[in-house]
């Protein structure tokens, strides 16, 4: 009986030091929580910018572009302004389409199979007035 109590103390123990490990392992492994950064269009003070116009993510992360002053406004990413790798993608990140109502709104994932790097993009109407913005993908 006493072996048993033995024995089967040291599985549990060995259990337990198992089940630690891997615990430990997933919170080490596992992503940061993907966040959701907001960004402004025309800032609450009326100005023509993106609020916040430099942003930096990671992979999960999504940007979420809100139509707040001052439209109409759209997103549109420079081909020539982004990493060479993501050209592609141009179209399917900018919002070419003019956003006229308040809280009208955008958004854009990135994910781990983007290239990492700095992202600028514009606004259409705006530009001239220095309506840019810039998101910097850690990856
Ligand atoms: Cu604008």
């Amino acid at each position: 009986m006493k072996l048993i109590a033995r024995v089967s103390r040291s599985l549990s123990l060995t259990l337990l030091t198992v089940t630690l490990v891997i615990v430990s392992f997933v919170a080490v492994v596992s992503p940061a929580a993907a966040e959701t950064v907001t960004v402004k269009m025309g800032s609450d003070s009326g100005l023509l910018v993106f609020d916040p116009s430099n942003v930096t993510v990671h992979a999960g992360d999504t940007v979420h572009w809100v139509n707040n002053k001052l439209p109409p406004h759209n997103i549109a990413f420079d081909g020539n302004q982004i990493p060479a790798e993501a050209k592609g993608m141009v179209d399917s990140l900018s919002h070419k389409g003019l956003m006229f109502s308040p809280g009208e709104s955008y958004d854009v994932t990135f994910t781990s199979d983007m290239p990492t790097g700095t992202y600028s993009y514009y606004c259409e109407p705006h530009r001239g007035a220095g309506m840019v913005g810039k998101i910097t993908f850690e990856g």
